[in-house]
């Protein structure tokens, strides 16, 4: 592929169809509790991935400034360390400062040409970001992915530039998966590697749970807005009868699982129907939904779920609060 240009793939199958989510929503809300979490993506239409960048920016929300005040010291010594000449990332989102940090050092030391190859479930985010960064990167050559990172295409890391990619996932996403459903999706990525890929996974870190809780109950509501948009995703692509108004936000942290959960608590007795799956959904005053989990780790069990996998460590990073650490695994 011919530098300074971008190509967007659609993967294959159908992890983002609406008969997909339709199977996911009704088992969601047909479980006890009712528990939409196994699922993140679908929090991220248009408007929800608008609300999570403001999100970046809440004076609570600590992760993003601290994942780039370790990218800013520590990008050079990653790309170097691993020699890599592409860079694929999971769950790129808006590709924003700490992208180009890693694309700054990836450029500096392969003459101005290099691979970037970032994959998400929101199509206009990936475009609009690709071609910023060719305006900025003259070199680059883009290849974005609309697609599910836990079905990721065999295309993503089969072709490219070659060995070594640096496959970077950021943000501390990696702890919204459940356990079971984050073994599989390492599992599956590593099996893709070839010898000297390197994994480099932001997150967050275990600390004081006020801390945390205020991480993601901020004063200006913008979590909570973050939350209800899945209310009206239901809506539109399901037909749902939701009034996002008639539930209220809570994010606590539980610490026996390490992780923040994020429930919508129904106001009111109601009944709710969801026209596309043929259902109504009864909540009792109080009943919860949980819409989100959001894992929490020490450098102990960050290691271990990437040794797990049968990659060596070769760096964990934090910054100097240790609010947030960035490990860095190699295939052998
Ligand atoms: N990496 C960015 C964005 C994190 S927000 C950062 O560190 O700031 C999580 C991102 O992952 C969003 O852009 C969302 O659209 C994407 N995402 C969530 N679940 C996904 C899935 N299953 N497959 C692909 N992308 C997903
Ligand atoms: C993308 N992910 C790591 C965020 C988190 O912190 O778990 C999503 C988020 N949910 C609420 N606020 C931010």
């Amino acid at each position: 592929m011919t530098p300074g240009r971008l190509e967007i793939f659609h993967c294959g199958g159908c992890p983002l169809s609406t008969s997909r989510m339709a199977d996911d929503v009704r088992r969601g809300l047909s479980s006890a509790p009712k528990d939409l979490s196994p699922w993140p993506k679908y929090l991220y239409d248009g408007e929800g991935s608008h609300l999570f960048e403001e999100i970046t920016r809440l004076p609570e929300y600590y992760q993003t400034r601290a994942e780039a005040s370790i990218l800013r010291r520590r990008a050079e010594e990653i790309v170097v360390r691993t020699g890599c000449r592409e860079l694929v990332e999971l769950g790129s989102g808006a590709a924003g400062e700490k992208t180009l940090l890693l694309l700054d050092a990836l450029t500096a030391h392969n003459g101005g040409c290099a691979g970037y190859a970032p994959l998400d479930v929101s199509e206009d985010v990936l475009r609009k970001s690709g071609e910023r960064l060719l305006r900025e990167y003259p070199g680059l050559t883009v290849r974005g992915f609309v697609g599910d990172f836990e079905e990721p295409p065999e295309r993503l890391l089969a072709e490219g530039p070659g060995a070594p990619r640096l496959v970077a996932f950021l943000g501390g996403t990696i702890g919204n998966l459940t356990p079971r459903r984050r073994r599989r999706f390492l599992g599956g990525l590593v099996r893709g590697f070839r010898r000297g890929d390197a994994l480099l996974v932001g997150v967050d870190l275990v600390k004081d749970a006020r801390t945390l809780e205020a991480a993601y109950n901020d004063r200006a509501g913008i979590t909570a807005r973050f939350n209800k948009n899945l209310l009206r995703v239901i809506n539109d692509r399901l037909g749902g009868g939701f009034d996002p108004d008639l539930f209220e936000h809570r994010a606590p942290y539980v610490a026996r699982d390490s992780r923040i959960e994020m429930w919508l608590l129904s106001r009111t007795a109601q009944r709710i129907p969801v026209k596309n799956l043929g259902l109504t959904i009864s909540f009792a005053p109080g009943e919860g939904m949980r819409t989100e989990i959001s894992t929490k780790f020490t450098s102990a069990s960050a290691r271990r779920m990437l040794e797990e996998t049968g990659l060596r460590i070769a760096g964990f990073y934090t910054d100097e609060a240790r609010l947030f650490g960035l490990l860095l695994a190699v295939q052998p």
